[in-house]
């Protein structure tokens, strides 16, 4: 008789407390199902026993309890219907696994014999793909290729021996568009079993899934295939993706998968990274390269491993500058340069209490409180120690601190930059003259009709020495 004791202890019981366990047991022999539906990051597991790893850190969520029963490790997985906060502001009505969309975190050890069971609690039959992992055929996920579906309100069991370590993920292969589209997808680590093999002091995951609300709505629209508005990490979008607080000089992994329709060029502020592992394994040393952005395709994981020698609020998002913003109308007018009266007065005669907006930039819109519709996060929000920061979607920011206790992933607050190092205003009549070009503003290219300056006649400051064009 197996009973809850059986699972994990340690800070286990503290991850997911009584009052978070649903206690879906289903029979003796099937493992009980934890849930958590909190988008607050979840402490690492530890290894209880067996090898040694450092445990993985999921940026809002949690790694999935297990049992051991003889030498198996069990896990359970519930597909069903969630609603997860995506910052702030906002509910979306997903699905997931276990409480939350991603799904929970799946660890074990190279070598381990893993028994996972799935119950389907959605409206439609499912199955779970194994992504990157080496198993047998028949444990491969494919609905009618490899295995029936699993049907509404059925438990199909998994069992593998997990031969390679690396970063892998978890989805369905059934109705796969939609149900991707609704936020079915986990990422599964599996670490080496030499605890000393390419070993780090933090290592963070999260996995990348993109969605198409319609303002004030709760549900995404599943057929979407290319103009998607909510991009995020682990269901999040910024201000609301956790920081990855870090120690001075801590190893650091950051290890990320992309179920999404397009690839995310995700980029790090502050450090020259070398990218580690792909869902296809190990990156052998000898063949590392330095990075400062590195693109992860879809349907793949990249991990990069960097030391954090360099204190400081490190910017961490997607290059994509599109992904870096919440729901927003695509068909806006660049207005930048318009003559902004003419353009109210214009506006206001078609369309009376619309702003004219845009033609400074978008930026202040980070900055202004506007009226939303329900359920639905500003474009551009958040704000650091200076000011707004202009950003949505794929951002966050990480936080290399002096003194961090290990396994500290409290947010330490903004970072205290030592005197004489930010960027400040200076008086431009002490700076002097910017230089300029030489002969700007007087290429043909740039020559503005009517504004022909009399022949031969030199701009005092420029230099025409060798310009072809003069006239
Ligand atoms: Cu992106």
């Amino acid at each position: 008789m197996l009973s809850r004791r059986n699972f994990v202890t340690g800070s286990a019981v503290a991850l997911v407390g009584a009052a978070m366990v649903s206690g879906r047991a289903q029979a003796a022999a099937i493992p009980e199902a934890p849930t958590n539906d909190s988008p607050a990051m979840q402490p690492p597991i530890p290894p209880a026993s067996g090898q040694d790893y450092q445990p993985t850190v999921t940026l809002n969520g949690w790694t999935l309890p297990w049992r051991m029963n003889g030498d198996w490790k069990e896990f359970h997985l519930v597909a069903e219907p969630v609603v997860r906060e995506i910052a702030p502001g906002m509910n979306a009505n997903l699905w997931g696994y276990n409480g939350q969309t991603p799904g929970p975190t799946i660890e074990a050890v190279e070598g381990d014999k893993v028994r996972i069971f799935v119950t389907n609690k959605l409206p439609e039959k499912t199955t779970v793909h194994w992504h990157g992992l080496l198993l047998p055929n028949g444990m491969d996920g494919v609905g009618g290729l490899t295995q029936p579906h699993i049907p509404v309100g059925k438990t199909f069991v998994y069992e593998f021996v997990l031969k390679d370590s690396g970063t892998f993920m978890y989805h369905p292969h059934s109705d796969e568009m939609v149900q991707m589209a609704m936020g079915l997808m986990g990422m599964f680590i599996v670490h080496p079993k030499d605890p000393n093999f390419r070993r780090v002091d933090r290592d963070f995951v999260f996995i990348m899934s993109a969605y198409r609300f319609d303002p004030g709505t709760a549900l995404p629209k599943v057929a979407e295939m290319l103009d998607f508005n909510i991009w995020t990490w682990n269901a999040r979008v910024f201000p609301g993706i956790d920081v990855l607080p870090v120690r001075l000089g801590d190893r650091v992994r950051v290890r990320m998968g992309n179920l999404t329709m397009t690839a995310h060029p995700i980029h790090l502020h502050g450090y020259h990274f070398a990218v580690s592992c792909t869902d296809g394994g190990w990156v052998p040393e000898s063949a590392q390269w330095p990075e400062t952005t590195i693109d992860v395709p879809v349907g793949a994981t990249r991990a990069f491993d960097v030391v954090a020698d360099a204190p400081g609020d490190w910017a961490f998002h997607c290059h994509k500058s599109h992904h870096t913003m919440n729901a927003m109308g695509h068909d806006v007018v660049n207005l930048i340069g318009a003559p902004p009266m003419v353009l109210a007065k214009a506006v206001k005669s078609v369309a009376p209490g619309v702003m004219a907006m845009g033609t400074d930039g978008m930026g202040m819109m980070g900055e202004m409180q506007m009226p939303l519709p329900n359920n639905t996060l500003p474009m551009m929000t958040g704000f650091g120690q200076f000011g707004p920061i202009e950003m949505g979607g794929m951002f966050t920011v990480m936080k290399v601190r002096e003194g961090l206790a290990a396994g500290d992933y409290k947010d330490p607050g903004p970072y205290k930059n030592p005197p004489g190092t930010v960027a400040h205003e200076v008086n431009i009549a002490q700076a002097g003259e910017p230089s300029r070009q030489p002969s700007a503003g007087e290429s043909p290219a740039t020559e503005m009709p009517g504004m022909d300056m009399p022949g031969g006649m030199d701009m005092p400051g420029t230099n025409h020495g060798g310009h072809q064009g003069h006239h």
